[in-house]
Parts: C-alpha cells; structure tokens; sequence
C-alpha cells in the first residue's frame, strides 16, 4: 500500500515536472536526471551552508528537478584531503576547499595565506577576484579541476589557546598549535618558532580537547559554530592571514552537464556566493561579543613584531621563491612590498 502510493506520487512529480516538497527528496532521488554531492568541512549552520543550500535548492528548481545536487556537510565524506582525492576521481562533485590546504596538490593556491598581506576585505577581493585570483585558477584549471571563478569568505584567522594568550611573537616560542594539511601554515608557525601539527579539521575539537594540542587558529565565525570556545580560553585577535574557499568541481563531471544546466548552476553558485561573503564578514565582525559571553578571553596584539619575527625568520623570502616571481608579482600589486 505505501509502496505503491509512494510510487503514485513519484510518477506524478516526474509527469508534471513540479518538485513536490514534502516528498522532495524521495521524488528527486528517482526522476533527476544528474544527481550530485557537494561535500563541506563545516557545519551545515555556517553562513557558507546555509546559502550553498539555498543555491542548490534554486538549481533544482530552475532544472525542474533534473538536476539534484545533496549536500553532505561536517566532514560526512571525510577529512579534507580525503574530499580532495574524491573531488579529483569523481565520487564528490562539488568540494570548496581551502587555498592552502590546495596547495598541497596546486603549490601556487597557496599564496593567499602569506601573512599579513591583505590589509582589508577590498583588498582581498580586488585582488582573488583579480588577477591574484585568475593566475590561482588557471594553476587549478591545469591540476585537471573545475574551479568556480569567485571564492568564498572564510575569513580573517585568529590564535586560540587553552594555555595562554598570545600577545607577542615570543609566546608562540614551542607553542603547540594545530595547523590545517598544508605547507604553508606549517612553514608560518615554525617561523614564528611554533610547534605547529597538520590535523585535518574533523579532528581539530578532539584533538584541543584531549589536548594534544594548546591552540588552533581560524576566523572567529568557525571558533564559534565549531564550537570551539567549549575546548579554547583565550583568542588573541592577530588576524595572520585572510583565507578563502575556492569551489571545486570534477573536471569530467563538470564537462558531462549540458551548458544550459552550466549555466544555471554558474549563475546560483555566484549570486550567493556573494551573498556569502556579506553574511560572513558581517558575522566574523560581530561573534566576538558572543564568545565572550561563552567565556573567552580577547586581546588584540600589536601585529608589527609578528610580521618582523617572519621577516627575520625568512618567511617571506622563502615563499617568494617558492610562488616564483610571477605570482608573487601579482600578489604585490595588491599587497605592496613584502619581501
Ligand atoms: O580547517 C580549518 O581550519 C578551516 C575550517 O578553517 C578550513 O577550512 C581551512
């Protein structure tokens, strides 16, 4: 009885082509034409999710249904590395992934986390949305990966601590801090005299938690809906480095969908994208309030001696030859002078 029932009305949605939302998920399943997943490393109530989910809601809808992309937030496919090995063979479609943590299979998609080198929101879209951005993706591009042209907020990151604050370079000296899988991250805060761990963010509470690490570093929005501050004192506002997501997608997959349906996808994934980015800054801007209320303790350093400590260490000497002088030009035309 419910069986056929259930049928009934899958042959209805497929017949008249109108999503019907109280059976949407098992209609979809059965009538949509390409069926995909979008993976994510955050919770499903980050700013990120929520307009992702609002994305592929309006290209179900402008697809009449022929295109149904799930989305599996919180590491439910997997840490980042292992979403980035099955964005590349195909079994995740879509995955936005951190420049940074891209880097370990695209060198140059690093290069936005090069300390201290945004100086505000303007600069930093002037300059992923510019001709940083493109160099970035055309790198992407040749890797074999789909990439979307404009990445999203993750936001300005910060120092977390269990132990203490971090007030001046010196107390990152043998500081025991977790670092997201990439060169980058690990080359900064052994430069800062650190002792930086790579762990994938799915382990990162656990790992604070069971204190296998002091500290971790992110935008505040992530401290709070990761709810990090259960496991973290203190936040030291020290705004290292901007970080974003570039939306990735398989080459293959990406190339089998018809331009109509390209095109539709484009135009949803941009337009909140950009909605994205508001949502975000303007979160990031106004979470402090509510960590201190979940008991964290703010300090705002003083961030010249840090980037001095890097310039000593060689920080940026290093990495400029590493991203080479191309991209290191591009990187300077939005920053100015670094190395
Ligand atoms: O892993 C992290 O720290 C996070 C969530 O900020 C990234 O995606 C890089």
């Amino acid at each position: 009885m419910t069986i056929s029932r259930r049928k009934f009305v899958q042959g209805a949605a497929a017949a008249s082509g109108i999503a019907l939302t109280a059976n949407h998920h098992i209609a979809s399943a059965q009538t949509a034409e390409f069926q995909m997943k979008w993976a994510s490393n955050i919770p499903v109530t980050h700013p990120t999710n929520v307009r992702v989910k609002e994305a592929l809601e309006l290209i179900r809808k402008d697809t009449n249904g022929k295109v149904d992309i799930q989305l599996f937030p919180n590491n439910q496919l997997g840490g980042d590395t292992d979403m980035l090995s099955q964005v590349r063979s195909g079994a995740i479609d879509f995955f936005p992934l951190s420049g940074l943590i891209l880097q370990t299979l695209v060198p140059v998609a690093g290069i936005n986390g090069v300390a201290f080198a945004f100086k505000d929101y303007a600069t930093v879209w002037a300059a992923m949305d510019g001709d940083l951005g493109a160099h970035v993706r055309a790198a992407i591009t040749k890797a074999n990966l789909y990439v979307f042209d404009k990445p999203l907020d993750n936001g300005y990151r910060d120092i977390t601590s269990s132990t203490r604050p971090i007030v001046v370079p010196e107390d990152l000296k043998g500081f025991k801090i977790r670092v997201p899988v990439s060169p980058l991250w690990t080359s900064l805060f052994k430069a800062f005299g650190a002792s930086p761990t790579s762990i994938n963010f799915a382990e990162v509470y656990s790992a604070l938690q069971t204190k296998v690490v002091e500290g971790q570093e992110n935008p505040l929005a992530i401290i709070e809906i990761a709810k990090l501050y259960e496991v973290q004192k203190y936040c030291s506002m020290t705004n290292h480095m901007w970080d974003g997501q570039w939306i990735l997608s398989n080459t293959k997959k990406w190339a089998a969908l018809p331009a109509d349906i390209q095109a539709i996808i484009t135009k949803h994934i941009t337009e909140k994208v950009v909605a994205q980015r508001d949502d975000l800054r303007r979160l990031n801007n106004n979470v402090e309030v509510t960590l201190k209320a979940k008991g964290m303790t703010f300090n705002t350093p003083d961030v010249e001696p840090f980037r001095a400590t890097l310039s000593k260490a060689g920080f940026y000497k290093e990495w400029k030859g590493k991203f080479g002088d191309e991209a290191w030009g591009k990187l300077e035309k939005y920053a100015g002078k670094l190395a």
